[in-house]
């Protein structure tokens, strides 16, 4: 019944009811997150570290029964725990998402509340796209005018006819850096590292659009989706300029790996990259890139991939001496469309069922740090679209990076169907039900 799968759960008989404390212990040895978790009569945790109390907790909590992820419990009745030994450990250790929170601007209550699922999935990397052509969501004192003007995009011309709904109308928004700060450290209590990522040299209309002489050519913030061949130009003023949006981004992450993108920069010069990513490393961090950093030149050795366009740039990247986190794109891009009906969201790419989320293998080695799932938000224009769209592909993914890979979908089924989608439901998630869309 635990999602996603511990690495062996053993019944006993019966029930207890829990009074909700815990004995713990943090002796246990294994690596970040293990834990043990004895039910009966009292409740006892060993665990390696902080983190795998907190894993002990999530399962705890879903031992107890949706009621338990209700913002109040609503039974009358005193909770109850199945009597059982559960041993667990995490597969990798990067269990990420990527929230696009360019393309669509999510309003701060919402991203925390990501966080909140991403916790209860036992998920522990948030990769926070924060730059793109259509968008600039983080507040920059030295530089204001990229959140002032680049935080802001007209309506398109396009809009309702190619996309439909409110996808073609003005929207904007950004963080300031508190409310970011206040992210990472929600973050942190649920085991959670913030990577942040500014994507240069392309994807960035947005900064074009409010300080025209970093573009190659000028430009309003871009209201159309696709590849922008417009980019940043690689001279001296305009990567100094970045240098220190990065060193106002470091002083509000602390994660040690920091996004660069680098993707899709048809327009754009390796060179930057390369400087971007020394400066990273100068100041104490690892890049992070989409795999097109191979492409640009040697890069410091220490820089993350992003394998996205498949897996092979990934096993190039280890070839070269990187840390890798797969994400190819026919197995975890979630804006990706989960039918083949008419009445299914406007998609991107093609179909991508939770089944197909399920049956992922990431490539093993040991460098490759893990895997994470990319949330774009062209077509996703509201928390409830970004709901439907990740779930259950998220359950499912959940369960690829930290259970071992004897995957039965049946049982993985039954286990969504009688248990976590009940959670789910207690907890106003919006998801995409087993037998078709609705609502969305
Ligand atoms: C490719 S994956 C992109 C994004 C798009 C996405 C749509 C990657 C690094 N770049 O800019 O939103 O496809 O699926």
């Amino acid at each position: 019944m635990i999602l996603p799968r511990p690495v062996s759960f053993t019944p006993g008989e019966g029930d207890v009811v829990w009074d909700g404390s815990i004995e713990s212990r943090l002796t246990l040895d294994g690596p970040s997150g293990a834990y043990r978790l004895v039910v009966g009569p009292g409740v006892v945790v060993e665990a390696a570290d902080e983190a795998g109390l907190f894993y002990a907790r999530q399962t705890l909590r879903q031992l107890a029964g949706p009621d338990s992820f209700r913002a109040a419990p609503i039974s009358r009745e005193p909770v109850r725990l199945p009597v059982c030994v559960v041993e667990d450990e995490p597969r990798f250790a990067w269990r990420g998402v990527m929230l696009d929170v360019a393309r669509h601007f999510l309003p701060k209550h919402d991203l925390l509340r990501y966080v909140d699922l991403m916790a209860v999935h036992k998920l522990n990397v948030l990769h926070l796209h924060l730059t793109d052509d259509q968008g600039w969501r983080f507040e920059c004192k030295k530089f204001p005018l990229l959140h002032e003007v680049g935080g802001w995009r007209p309506s398109s011309r396009y809009g309702d006819r190619r996309s439909g709904g409110q996808t073609g109308r003005p929207h904007g928004g950004y963080y300031t850096q508190d409310d970011l700060r206040e992210v990472v450290a929600y973050a942190a209590q649920r085991h959670i590292t913030v990577v942040p990522e500014i994507d240069v040299p392309g994807h960035s209309q947005a900064a074009i659009a409010a300080y025209p002489e970093l573009g190659v050519t000028p430009g309003g913030v871009w209201t159309d989706w696709g590849v922008n061949p417009n980019a940043l130009k690689a001279d001296e003023a305009t990567v100094d300029f970045y240098r220190q949006v990065f060193d106002e981004l470091l002083d509000v992450f602390p994660s040690e790996v920091i996004g660069l993108g680098g993707d899709e920069a048809e327009g754009g010069d390796g060179r930057f990259v390369r400087r971007i990513a020394q400066h990273l490393v100068q100041r104490g961090r690892r890049p992070h890139g989409w795999d097109e950093v191979l492409d640009v030149g040697p890069l410091p050795t220490t820089t993350v991939v992003a394998s996205w366009r498949g897996e092979e740039a990934g096993l190039t990247a280890l070839d070269r001496g990187h840390d890798v986190v797969m994400c190819p794109e026919a197995h975890v891009y979630l804006d990706y469309r989960q039918g083949a009906g008419e009445d299914e969201p406007i998609p991107v790419g093609t179909l991508l069922t939770w089944e197909d989320v399920y049956a992922y293998e990431p490539a093993a080695a040991d460098r490759v740090l893990g895997a994470q799932t990319n949330v774009w938000t062209e077509h996703l224009d509201s928390p409830r679209r970004v709901d439907y769209a990740v779930f259950p592909r998220l359950c499912a993914f959940a369960e690829v990076v930290w259970s071992t890979p004897a995957r039965d979908v049946e049982e993985f089924r039954a286990r969504l169907a009688g248990h976590h989608l009940p959670r789910l439901d207690a907890l106003g998630v919006e998801y995409r039900p087993l037998t078709g869309p609705k609502p969305w």
